[in-house]
């Protein structure tokens, strides 16, 4: 037993050698990694000190832990730098600002991030959601003093690609990359020690995928830029590719209208992989209660804007959704309309090869029925908003 420990502290002290050396030969443009954090990291690493949302806290639905911990360990790897996350240690208060699209305005893991920055580091973090629904890099650019500047961030997360790979915006890629060049150029001259994170979110599936034909290019300006200029890149998209993989339908649940995480998205993908990336403990983010997204999408039910979505408002919404992807519209989704094979096989109950929309509606359909506490087929005042 004893000589297995010592291989295994052999092992762990190989690592953080291997490791440490990695991060030095970074040094030139990353020089605040710390010793400690390089730490963290490996501690994170072994899962150690890791502890993932509880599932008493979230109505029966279970988080996937195995899940949690597959993102976390991914995403650990991904760390090169966090000066944040070391001024944090250091006892500074730190302005950070999240700027983008809809995936940030309305992600419930910006105020889940919130929550878990407070935590750890109580009273320390201004932690400003700068984004807005629809934005492009064009808005961004526009926006950058107003949103970004003002507020003198000592961090900035940024992303924009999302919206920029709308096919019918004619937005190019080297447009885009133009602007988001412009926007860090920017950031640097006004506040030159400030800490810029460049983010590629969630992969969207089915209509939403479909009105983004050349999304990787878009995306790939992130990783480029990030690359070229030393900055931290987090990639929601390989965290929510594996999730999508591992488990079709959840996924679906997690992302019903194809492209916006929703509360239990945020707990089980986006904030894990937020806290991983940035060297943060993952804390108790479930303690955080807020549903933008589901705010968001139950004002978009309420057509008849009274205030309440009821059962049929509820399913027209899916309903439509699921005819957007639907181009050839003989009412199956197969796996080109669903942009996902893994889709298609986990979704298709009755193994016909296509989904139907109540094989469709059947992951997220609960989400209305969990919500209707007085089961009176309406919801309002108290069970949403
Ligand atoms: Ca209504
Ligand atoms: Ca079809
Ligand atoms: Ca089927």
């Amino acid at each position: 037993m004893k000589k297995l420990n010592l291989v295994k502290t052999l092992q762990t002290l190989a690592f953080c050698l291997l490791t440490a050396t990695a991060y030095g030969q970074k040094s030139n443009i990353l020089p605040n990694l710390s010793a400690d954090h390089a730490k963290q990291v490996l501690i994170c690493d072994g899962n150690q000190d890791f502890k993932t949302p509880t599932s008493e806290h979230i109505a029966n639905e279970k988080i996937g832990i195995e899940h949690a911990l597959t993102t976390h360990s991914l995403q650990t790897k991904m760390v090169k730098s966090t000066r944040l996350i070391d001024h944090l240690k250091m006892g500074s208060k730190q302005t950070v600002v999240a700027f983008g699209t809809s995936l940030t305005a309305v992600g419930a893991w910006v105020d889940q991030l919130r929550t878990v920055f407070n935590q750890q580091f109580p009273g320390q973090v201004n932690l400003i959601n700068g984004a807005q629904g629809g934005a492009n890099s064009d808005w961004g650019v526009k926006n950058l003093d107003e949103k970004v500047l003002k507020h003198r961030p000592d961090c900035v997360f940024i992303e924009f690609s999302i919206n920029d790979a709308v096919g019918s915006r004619r937005t190019s890629v080297d447009h885009a990359r133009k602007n988001l060049n412009n926007m860090i150029d920017r950031i640097l001259v006004k506040i030159p020690s400030c800490e810029i994170i460049l983010m590629v979110m969630n992969t969207p599936v089915g209509h939403t995928r479909e009105r983004r034909p050349n999304l990787p290019a878009f995306e790939n300006n992130y990783r480029d830029v990030a690359k070229e200029r030393g900055f931290q890149l987090i990639d929601h998209g390989k965290a929510w590719n594996t999730f999508l993989k591992k488990n079709p339908s959840r996924f679906l649940f997690c992302v019903p209208d194809t492209v916006h995480p929703v509360r239990l998205g945020g707990l089980e993908v986006s904030t894990p992989t937020m806290a991983m990336a940035l060297g943060l403990q993952l804390g108790n983010p479930e303690t955080n209660n807020e549903q933008p997204c589901f705010d968001y999408l139950f004002r978009m039910m309420d057509v008849d804007k009274n205030k309440a979505v009821t059962r049929a408002e509820f399913d027209q919404y899916w309903m439509d959704s699921f005819n957007k992807s639907d181009r050839d519209g003989n009412g199956m989704l197969d796996a080109k309309e669903l942009w996902s094979e893994e889709l298609v096989s986990g979704l298709d109950d009755n193994k016909d090869g296509k989904v139907s929309y109540s094989e469709y509606s059947a992951s997220f359909s609960k989400h209305f029925t969990k919500r209707d506490k007085n089961s009176d087929g309406s919801l309002v005042r108290g069970e949403i908003w």
